[in-house]
């Protein structure tokens, strides 16, 4: 198979994971049995089982038009059809952005979203929730033609008059002339959609890969979606440049407003010189063009302020040839191994480390949580074992005596209960106050307010007026939000001590929780409409307004995804803090109950203080045996995530 490297890592990187969910579901099941699953540990779980299984992998090319974006893909990913799948041809092909992808709930097809939804004020991963609004074609997958032809789709074109294509934003930053494109009678060509999903069961997107072609010259300025969600959530992104058109103006714009990032946002770039067959020309000897390759790179290298090593030399045209003759020798020459193998490096250890600290991180928390309550009921067992031990060969004096203690140890803490109940009263609010600020009511009430505020301004002060109004308002309420988090958290803090010192609840201390990660994504955002839009001109053109609105549109919806993240990250770590302190003072208070109970049943003698201690150490043990279940299910897990599985042997 092609690309063999890459399936290999990934089928390594898929079964530990699979391995991973194994010890996760064994945990969970073993929970269940054990009757010590809250309601809230289980969902946890669930959630963490869900979020594995759902994980992918996203592998972006960008490049100006006709580098070889296309081919580059076809030869690393579907060499094995045996024909060119992606359409690549001289000039522009790609016309618009086109994830290729396997999603086993949607039959094989090829899905396209038209580009008259432009004029629309809603952006592409909006128009995702609605599947009416997408032309669905499917293919047969057996077919190698169907599949070719359903591909071809993302070439389409339609001409309509340049006012149309205006209309949908299109030719806005440049004249037709300079977008390259034709105008004939008023007329002007452009994309027949606006974004594609290629939707079939190939073993490598089977196995969670995403792949993201682009449309090259401008076409990447002109989506939003691209720029502000896809790019820049992508795990590594491939730029290409080609040998013979060496590195040009609109190349080096390209990687610096939509691939470049600065060394402190570290993520995957790789840069591939491309075509390097056009200096086997028959006449050169092979050291004229190793060398002439080297410098090249060392061009590109220095160009694009990057190490040499960053930057590899391949063809993809050859490539794809080589796999589809099955010519090794022409093969080696491409330069293609090398660069999957530094794709397949550089993307799935990157990718596991987030998912391995991820799910440890939560697992860790439930299981601790759960051994928590394991060890308070040990210590309390141990306790009243302790006493009626102690209470052998006493008289009824001294029972009388342990009963007055305990019972004054349950009144106290009943005592403390009364604070709990006002902690919850004090917790309900305080969390009310933080959705105040966090809720998705506020956001929507701040979009409303600008898109108001924008469509009604027909200057650019009033659009720009309203914009930092809006990044400035969002802020705030993260920093209220913040402020809230801190305040419930000390507060948690001071009650776990206390209960912890007066009642010997073990109670650690509480989860820290953050939300600069959602402040600086709304940085990020903030940044990325300055330098697109934030010009000092006065006035905007009709046409630029349609853009900012529709920009809007996106930045809006990406912020609404944002807090929809934070809002889901913020109730479980307000779960998480409440959740353990909720369930150790019920135990705490049902242990009491028992303690009292037993020491009133010997009192009365209505059972032997022998009975009680055998039932109690039979307690005792099953109590440490799960704990000792709990350490291997601990033990386990740590295992599989450290787990740095080898790539699974290539197939004999
Ligand atoms: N000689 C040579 N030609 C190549 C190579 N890779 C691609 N090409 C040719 O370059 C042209 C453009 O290739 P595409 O794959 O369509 O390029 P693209 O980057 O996808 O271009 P757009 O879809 O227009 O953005 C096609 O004619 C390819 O056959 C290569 O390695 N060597
Ligand atoms: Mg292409």
């Amino acid at each position: 198979m092609s690309g063999d490297g890459l399936v290999r890592h990934l089928q390594a990187y898929t079964s530990w994971r699979g391995d991973v969910a194994t010890r996760i579901k064994a945990f969970r099941r073993w929970l269940a049995t054990n009757e010590l699953a809250d309601g809230q540990a289980d969902l946890r779980l669930q959630a963490l089982l869900e979020r594995l299984d759902e994980d992918r992998l996203t592998v972006a090319f960008v490049a100006e038009f006709s580098r070889g974006k296309s081919e580059l893909i076809n030869a690393i990913f579907f060499a094995d059809y045996g024909r060119r799948l992606l359409p690549s041809t001289t000039g522009r092909t790609t016309m618009c952005p086109t994830e290729i992808l396997w999603d086993p709930e949607k039959p094989p097809s090829v899905q396209l979203l038209p580009i008259e939804t432009r004029a629309r004020h809603a952006s592409t991963s909006e128009f995702k929730r609605y599947p009416d609004e997408w032309t669905l074609l499917p293919v047969d997958v057996t077919s190698g033609d169907s599949l070719a032809a359903a591909f071809q789709e993302v070439r389409a074109t339609r001409r309509v008059p340049l006012e149309e294509a205006k209309h949908y934003g299109l030719f806005l930053d440049e004249t037709p002339e300079e977008a390259a494109v034709e105008v004939v009678d008023g007329t002007v060509e452009i994309p027949r959609w606006r974004h594609a999903i290629i939707n079939f069961p190939h073993p490598l997107l089977q196995q969670g890969l995403v792949i993201l072609d682009t449309p090259g010259l401008n076409a990447i300025g002109t989506e939003p979606e691209l720029t502000l969600n896809l790019l820049p959530n992508a795990h590594a992104v491939l730029f290409v440049l080609a040998l013979d058109t060496g590195v040009s103006r609109s190349d080096i714009a390209i990687w610096r407003d939509h691939v470049y990032r600065p060394p402190t946002r570290p993520a995957s770039r790789i840069v591939v010189l491309n075509k390097i067959d056009s200096l086997w020309d028959g006449l050169r000897s092979e050291a004229d063009i190793a060398s002439e390759v080297e410098r090249q790179v060392s061009y590109c290298a220095s160009v694009l302020a990057l190490d040499r090593e960053r930057v590899f030399p391949v063809s993809a045209q050859k490539a794809l040839v080589a796999r589809i003759a099955g010519d090794d020798a022409l093969l080696a020459r491409t330069g293609i191994e090398a660069l999957e193998q530094a794709l397949s490096l550089e993307l799935i250890p990157a990718k596991r480390e987030i998912v391995r600290e991820a799910t440890r991180g939560e697992l860790t928390d439930v299981m601790s949580n759960v051994r928590a309550i394991l060890e308070a009921r040990l210590v309390s067992v141990q306790e009243q074992l302790a006493e009626l031990r102690a209470l052998r060969g006493k008289n009824l004096d001294v029972v009388d005596a342990l009963m007055r203690k305990v019972r004054i140890e349950k009144d106290d803490f009943e005592r403390s209960l009364a604070r709990f109940q006002a902690l919850r009263g004090v917790f309900a609010r305080q969390t009310n106050r933080l959705f105040t600020h966090l809720g998705m009511d506020a956001l929507n009430e701040e979009s409303k307010q600008t898109v108001y505020e924008i469509r009604r301004s027909q200057f650019t002060a009033g659009v720009r007026a309203g914009m930092a109004r809006y990044f400035k308002n969002i802020r705030g309420q993260l920093a209220e939000s913040a402020v809230v988090v801190t305040d419930i958290h000390t507060m948690m803090e001071a009650m776990y001590r206390r209960f912890a010192d007066e009642h010997g609840l073990r109670l650690g201390t509480p989860t820290r929780f953050s939300l600069l990660r959602y402040q600086k994504e709304l940085d990020r955002l903030e940044e990325h409409y300055r330098t697109q839009f934030d010009t000092p001109l006065n006035l905007l053109t009709n046409e630029k307004m349609t853009l900012t609105h529709k920009f809007f549109e996106t930045v809006a919806s990406q912020v609404r995804r944002l807090y929809r993240y934070a809002n889901r990250e913020t109730e479980r770590w307000l779960r998480s803090v409440m959740a353990p302190m909720e369930s150790q003072v019920r135990e705490h208070q049902l242990m009491l109950r028992r303690r009292l109970e037993s020491v009133k049943r010997i009192h009365q003698a209505t059972e032997t203080l022998e009975d009680r201690v055998a039932e109690l150490s039979a307690v005792e043990r099953t109590l440490w045996a799960q704990l000792t279940d709990l350490e291997r299910f601990a033990r386990d897990a740590h295992r599989s995530l450290d787990r740095d599985q080898p790539p699974v042997a290539a197939a004999a």
